[in-house]
């Protein structure tokens, strides 16, 4: 890749030299989406749930204007403490390259750079979807999904979402939908958010027929793979639901939008819930990130 912006740790280069498995990972949930601790736990279960499938992770960020995936310790160190590490979602991208900043990767900016990588598989927590009212906001994870070729891992949209609609969206824009031995759209913090999902699959070799599937025809969407949180984890839906009410309230004081929208919502959540969201947030992490490496294995497995 010789005129490609992108710096590939060399452990990440070679595996996808070699074909061996590789899933990339975000970095704007570690540095935006999850609180000092919890981000550092978070990194470390999930890249070691990726290497326990048997696939290396690789961390995707822009560090000091460069778009990198796989992070070496002092920069991880400087994405875990946030110092001056900005949002940076797909819009963002070319100002953070040339304005040499630290950015953290959204899933939209991840998935567009894993594209470019020739990285199939990316895990993540919950995809960012259309808000609810009167929270002005609709994420860029939406259109990158429909024009990045990436099996993308999650569970669900997060809650803090009008789900419906983001479900309609990813309809409208052709993102096919598996349910991961599930056949109901889990909701991030909730195992059922009470909707259908169009598909399912029972193991990682069948969503890696699915995705094969998809590109045989020339589809140059994400195959969008969902899967509930851990039950002993997740939480019930009346006490979501009623979390998410208010932190909503509370963002239409603030008068918050845009960009801010979605980690204000998590932290608002987080403190409705009295923390245990953030169990919940850290364990669907970890398990999203362990069928995403089943799957880099199943679609190498060919
Ligand atoms: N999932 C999480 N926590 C997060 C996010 C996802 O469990 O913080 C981040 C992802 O990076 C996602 C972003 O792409 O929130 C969505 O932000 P927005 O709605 O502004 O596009
Ligand atoms: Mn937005």
């Amino acid at each position: 890749m010789a005129d490609s912006p992108l710096r590939l740790l060399p452990a990440i280069a070679e595996a996808l030299r070699g074909g061996r498995p590789v899933v990339a990972l975000e970095s704007s949930v570690l540095a935006q989406g999850l609180p000092i601790p919890s981000n550092r736990e978070a990194a470390r279960r999930m890249t070691e749930a990726v290497e326990r499938a048997g696939a290396v992770p690789a961390i995707s960020a822009v560090v000091r204007g460069v778009p990198t995936f796989g992070l070496e310790t002092d920069e991880l160190e400087r994405f875990l403490a946030r110092d001056g590490v900005r949002k940076v979602s797909a819009r963002d991208l070319p100002a953070a390259m040339v304005g040499g900043a630290d950015g953290a990767t959204t899933v939209a900016a991840s998935i567009a750079l894993a594209a470019l990588a020739k990285i199939p598989v990316f895990a993540t927590g919950g995809i960012g979807g259309v808000h609810r009212e009167p929270v002005f906001d609709e994420s860029a994870d939406l259109v990158e999904l429909a024009r990045s070729p990436v099996v993308v891992v999650c569970s669900g949209a997060k809650s803090i979402l009008d789900l419906p609609a983001t479900l309609e969206r990813l309809e409208t824009l052709g993102v096919p939908v598996v349910g991961y031995r599930t056949s109901r759209l889990p909701g991030f913090f909730t195992e059922d958010a009470g909707f259908a999902v169009p598909a399912r699959a029972e193991s990682a070799a069948e969503i890696a027929a699915y995705f094969r599937a998809h590109r045989s025809l020339g589809r140059t969407s994400a195959l969008l793979v969902v899967q509930p949180p851990p039950a002993d984890a997740a939480l019930p839906s009346a006490l979501v639901d009623a979390a998410v009410e208010r932190a909503v309230e509370r963002a239409r004081a603030a008068g918050v939008r845009g960009a801010a929208s979605t980690p204000f919502l998590l932290g608002a959540v987080e403190r409705e819930t009295g923390g245990r969201s953030l169990a919940v947030n850290l364990a669907l992490l970890e398990r999203n990130a362990r069928l995403a490496g089943e799957i880099a294995v199943a679609l190498v497995a060919g």
